[in-house]
């Protein structure tokens, strides 16, 4: 099968790339390497690696005229919601424009296109306080990310409704795994946590920054898992027109995590507690059911994700 995958550099695009080539796919990737490393990717002549931004209209164009696809994932944005707030017209163009475009030259040049699938995220949901967020659940988008990811899902299912363009949308949890760039305080946590437990493991003198009193809780699923999620969504016919929480449905406190990490490593990590984030969520958990009706569940509890995760940074070494 011919994949295209923006983003592809990045944390979860270059998972899915690396898995894909491995099941024998050819894959075109577009990314601008503003996050993502193209050492993430694995050397194969599968690949087709376009340096380049989801903003820039005439590369996407070129290679949507090119080349046939199968299946389009579009997972290249500005990830980080504090990053939209600083750049708000920079986050538009790019975690939305870019999906319009898209979807329009899909329109015109991708008729045997099987999905388009488009990465949202539980920030739709923004501060509702439920235990359970579910996709019938209103929204509240709270940031310029969160709107436009928003906007994003709902012109991806009008394209099918109004189009036949064949789309689905997922609202990503807090998904942690290999590939995940710590470098930004907004960066996902566990990525900031394990860099700092490997940097303290090699001798190094670091501490971790705590956020409030750690009892705040997630639902962290590990990037296998979504990658299985995003396959079961992009094979089933159930799926087209339809969003997606990809999540675990389980809750996981951030102490609960530095707790399982501190028995990984054998070492305690120093502390320094700040107050809570602005605009941080206490609770986040995702309603699996829809997800769980197309046959899949998150196969890794926390404990083995994280266990994994470190192994696979000692396998690199
Ligand atoms: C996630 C998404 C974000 C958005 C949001 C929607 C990631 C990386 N971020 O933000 O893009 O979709 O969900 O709700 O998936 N923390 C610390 N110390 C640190 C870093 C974080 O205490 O150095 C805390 C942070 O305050 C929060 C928790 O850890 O309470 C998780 O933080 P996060 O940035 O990994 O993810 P989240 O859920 O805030």
């Amino acid at each position: 099968m011919n994949y295209l995958v923006t983003g592809g550099a990045g944390f979860i695009g270059s998972n899915l790339v690396n898995r894909l080539v491995t099941e024998g796919n050819h894959v075109t990737i577009i990314d601008d390497l503003s996050m993502g490393k193209k050492c993430n990717i694995r050397e194969t002549d599968k690949v087709k690696f376009f340096e380049g931004s989801v903003m820039d209209k005439n590369l996407l164009s070129s290679i949507i005229k090119a080349e046939t696809f199968d299946y389009i994932f579009h997972l290249a944005a500005v990830a980080s919601v504090a990053d939209s707030i600083e750049r708000p017209l920079e986050t538009h163009k790019v975690n939305y424009d870019s999906v319009l475009y898209l979807l329009n030259l899909c329109k015109k040049y991708q008729p045997g296109l099987k999905r388009f699938i488009f990465s949202s995220s539980s920030a739709v949901y923004g501060d509702i306080d439920l235990p359970f967020k579910s996709e019938s659940t209103p929204v509240k988008p709270l940031s310029q990310y969160a709107v436009d990811k928003y906007a994003g899902e709902r012109t991806v299912l009008n394209f099918y409704n109004l189009y036949g363009v064949p789309t689905s949308a997922v609202r990503f949890f807090n998904v942690y795994g290999p590939n995940q760039n710590p470098s930004s305080p907004y960066s996902g946590v566990v990525s900031i946590l394990t860099d700092k437990f490997q940097k303290l493991r090699d001798g190094e003198k670091t501490y971790f920054t705590l956020f409030g009193d750690g009892k705040q809780t997630r639902d962290f699923i590990f990037v296998d898992d979504v990658l299985n999620a995003l396959n079961s969504i992009a094979i089933s016919s159930k799926s087209l027109g339809e969003v997606y929480n990809v999540g675990t449905g389980t809750v996981t406190s951030l102490n609960q995590i530095i707790k399982i990490l501190s028995g990984i490593y054998s070492i305690e990590l120093p502390i320094v507690q700040k107050s809570v984030r602005k605009g941080d969520i206490r609770q986040s958990v995702a309603s699996k059911e829809k997800l769980t009706s197309l046959g899949f569940d998150a196969t890794y509890t926390v404990n083995e994700g994280l266990n994994k995760l470190v192994r696979s940074f000692h396998e690199r070494k």
